[in-house]
């Protein structure tokens, strides 16, 4: 039985890859962070007691900014695969606190690189680097485009693609970056732009909220499904030889498009409920990213399906569902359409969105 070790493994796509490799029959062990409270409910539908035989899933204590407790475990579960997907995700916060983020989205890397370096294992090795290193480059961007990065998040992020490439061409370890361009699910976190609108959709059709204060709804992004991404991962590290795949679906609307979209659907006229806030606003924004996946297409064979207008509905659904409201319902019909059903968002999924707490911005 393939090992595969995941960190990150309680966030988005940690949660939806820790699914993907179950499904294929892979042991999986992911690393999560000790908090005082409960911090796994995106894996709590596919977690069993270890004691249970048929477990698949297991999960270590531990922290990137920690290399001992990396390196033990390492070293004490010899994984096949290492997807690293950990990290301070969030751009507007790496504002906020720049040296944590280097610490922990860029030096985290390095800790996990020399933990398999020195451990001896042949472990393949997945870095999660991202569209946000392109900054300030022109669209559309691909594996050849030059970085201009704009956050302290990118730049952390740029650090750590450079020691993935470094480890793969000193050391010739099988390192791969995946640059992924936005993804977003109804698991995305409720501070990312997409989440917090469709959520905040949901919740004005429940009577709970009135509007939405955002920040800059001019910058285009390139938006796909997060579960189509995690997908890809797998595939490149499937590959015969390591190399960098650009993610993205191509299409790129700009932020108050998606904003349109989400409100349009459920029937609501979005400048009614949104109002602009300066505190959203960055100190510096990348205003266009846009994927050229010529790359992943022909070498990983990935074709993504879901577009932004799809995406708006699939999480509108999903957080109407979560609010107690009936689904108006698109959203469940383009999953179907398009995929068998590890991934949607019923069972466990809602009544995690549901638990999560109000209040967030
Ligand atoms: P999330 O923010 O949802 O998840 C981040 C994960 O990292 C969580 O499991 C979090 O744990 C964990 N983490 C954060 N800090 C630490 C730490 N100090 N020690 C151990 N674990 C930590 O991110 P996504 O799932 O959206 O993204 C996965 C990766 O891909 C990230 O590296 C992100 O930067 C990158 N990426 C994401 C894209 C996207 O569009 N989603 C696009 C391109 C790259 P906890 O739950 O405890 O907070
Ligand atoms: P991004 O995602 O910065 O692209 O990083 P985010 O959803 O945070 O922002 C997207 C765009 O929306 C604008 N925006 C707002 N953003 C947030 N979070 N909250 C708001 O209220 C708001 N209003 C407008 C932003 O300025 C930006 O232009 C995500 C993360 O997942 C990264 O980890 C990942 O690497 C990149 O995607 C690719």
């Amino acid at each position: 039985m393939p090992k595969a070790m995941i960190t990150g493994v309680t966030g988005q796509d940690g949660s939806y890859l820790a699914e993907l490799l179950v499904s294929k029959g892979y042991e999986v062990h992911g690393l999560i962070r000790k908090a005082s409270t409960f911090n796994t409910d995106r894996i709590d539908h596919i977690y069993q007691d270890p004691h249970d035989p048929s477990a698949r899933l297991f999960l270590h204590y531990g922290d990137l900014s920690n290399s001992e407790q990396l390196a033990n475990l390492i070293y004490n579960v010899r994984p096949d695969e290492v997807y690293h997907l950990g990290a301070l995700s969030h751009v507007k916060v790496s504002f906020e606190i720049p040296e944590y983020t280097g610490t922990v989205t860029g030096l985290g890397t390095t800790r996990i690189l020399e933990a398999i370096r020195r451990s001896g294992t042949p472990a393949r090795f997945y870095q999660a680097s991202s569209s946000e290193m392109y900054g300030s480059a022109p669209a559309p961007q691909s594996e050849t485009t030059p970085f201009e990065p704009r956050s302290p998040y990118a730049i952390a992020k740029l650090y750590a693609f450079w020691m993935a490439r470094n480890y793969r061409e000193a050391y010739k370890m099988f390192a791969v970056n995946g640059i992924l361009f936005n993804h977003e699910s109804p698991r995305r976190g409720e501070t990312f732009l997409s989440r917090k609108v469709t959520r905040a959709v949901a919740r004005i059709l429940a009577g709970r909220q009135k509007k939405v204060f955002l920040g800059n709804l001019e910058a285009r992004r390139d938006y796909g499904y997060a579960p189509e991404y995690v997908e890809a991962m797998w595939r490149m590290l499937q590959l015969d030889e390591p190399g960098d795949f650009v993610l993205g679906t191509g299409v790129a609307p700009t932020m108050r498009e998606f904003v349109e979209e989400a409100f349009g659907y459920a029937g609501l006229d979005w400048r009614e409920r949104v109002e602009i806030d300066q505190r959203y606003f960055r100190p510096t924004e990348v205003d266009y990213l846009q994927a050229d996946a010529s790359k992943a297409r022909r070498l990983l064979d990935w074709h993504p399906k879901v577009t932004y207008k799809d995406l708006a509905r699939i999480m509108v659904d999903a957080d109407m569902e979560a609010v107690g409201l009936t689904p108006i319902g698109e959203g469940l019909k383009l999953l179907d359409r398009h995929f068998g059903d590890w991934h949607r968002w019923a069972s466990g999924v809602t009544a995690v969105i549901r638990s999560a707490g109000n209040g967030v911005d």
